[in-house]
């Protein structure tokens, strides 16, 4: 979302604090290295090995996982993006705001070994590797319409599972409302978070855990039969297709289960953006029309729909009561 003119009073507390976030990132990392609350690495000024070494090739009985079997609930009404398309217009902050530059830039992203931390109001909460939720979750392919708030727009097969069933395994407790996920932080690796130090990384989204459950949710994995190139957000990211593409975040390492409805990367960044981001051609962004998008392929413009097509699965989340 390059259109996105930062306002300075913003701007200026994200330089100057320490954000919580950076204090949350090393405890998250110091407990990917099993050094949670021992101290190991104070004062070692060297770089912790794990933070260098070369990426692990993707396991065999991982890379046998796709393509999944196609789920034939979910099909379209137009034809599926051409696959190169999608793989070089790209939003993904962390590297560049240049769609076309993303995927260029991602070759020093490491994404294995990866883990995932579940976290707050569940009875479960554990570290995930995201290899073995793989291995164990059921993986299943759908062809999905995605409509970014920009009003471009493109149709995919994504593989994964649904978020649902992640939700089930943890447990959450009757209290938990919302849930809260998380990007990763790494600047060494992701150089938009080490050059754009207005944004508040890491990106950080949330739904509500009726929308976190809604068959439609899904924790995503790979694209077109494969895994996920690093640029869509590997190794695993979420796809919630009735709103904006920039609910749908990337590469997540934390969800967290809460009681009260956490703010978001972009409602935190500008006004413009709000918890919801349904897809509603009648509900203009201040600055252009929804009532059409752009298929990123063809060039072709065809009508925005009501939550992007999908009112059958989620309309009635939200009827006021
Ligand atoms: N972590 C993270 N997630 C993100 C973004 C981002 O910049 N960082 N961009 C969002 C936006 S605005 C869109 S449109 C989609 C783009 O997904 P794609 O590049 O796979 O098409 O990712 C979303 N998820
Ligand atoms: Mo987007």
């Amino acid at each position: 979302m390059a259109f996105i003119r930062i306002p300075r009073g913003w701007e200026m507390p994200a330089h100057e604090a320490t954000p919580a976030h950076v204090f949350e990132n090393r405890r998250t990392f110091l407990k990917e290295m099993g050094f949670a609350g021992l101290g190991l690495l104070a004062g070692c000024g060297a770089q912790p090995e794990a933070e260098t070494a070369p990426e692990r090739p993707t396991p065999p009985d991982i890379a046998a996982l796709y393509p999944a079997r196609r789920n034939p609930a979910f099909t379209l009404d137009r034809k599926l993006t051409d696959e190169r398309v999608a793989a070089s217009y790209n939003n993904f902050y962390e590297f560049t705001t240049d769609k076309e530059e993303v995927r260029n830039l991602v070759d020093n992203f490491r994404i294995r070994p990866w883990q995932l931390e579940v976290r707050g109001l569940v009875e479960k909460p554990r570290i995930y590797d995201v290899d073995d939720l793989v291995r164990r979750l059921p993986l299943e392919e759908r062809l999905y319409r995605f409509r970014c708030v920009e009003a471009w727009a493109m149709a995919v097969p994504w593989t994964g599972f649904t978020f649902k069933a992640l939700i089930d395994e943890v447990k959450p407790l009757s209290a938990a409302r919302y849930v809260r996920l998380v990007s990763f932080y790494k600047p060494d690796q992701a150089r938009g978070q080490k050059l754009q130090k207005w944004y508040s990384w890491p990106y950080y989204e949330a739904l509500t855990m009726a929308e976190a459950s809604n068959e439609l949710t899904l924790l995503v994995t790979g694209i077109y039969g494969h895994e996920l190139p690093k640029q869509h957000g590997a190794p695993i990211r979420l796809i919630a297709p009735w709103k904006y593409g920039f609910k749908s975040i990337k590469s997540i390492v934390q969800i967290e289960f809460l009681e009260e409805q956490p703010s978001t990367f972009w409602s935190d960044a500008s006004a413009e953006y709000d918890f919801w981001a349904n897809v509603d051609p009648e509900v203009p962004h201040p600055r252009w029309s929804q009532a059409s998008e752009r298929l990123i392929d063809t060039g072709e413009r065809v009508p925005t729909q009501l939550y992007n097509g999908y009112a059958a699965y989620v309309a009635d989340l939200y009827k006021k009561t």
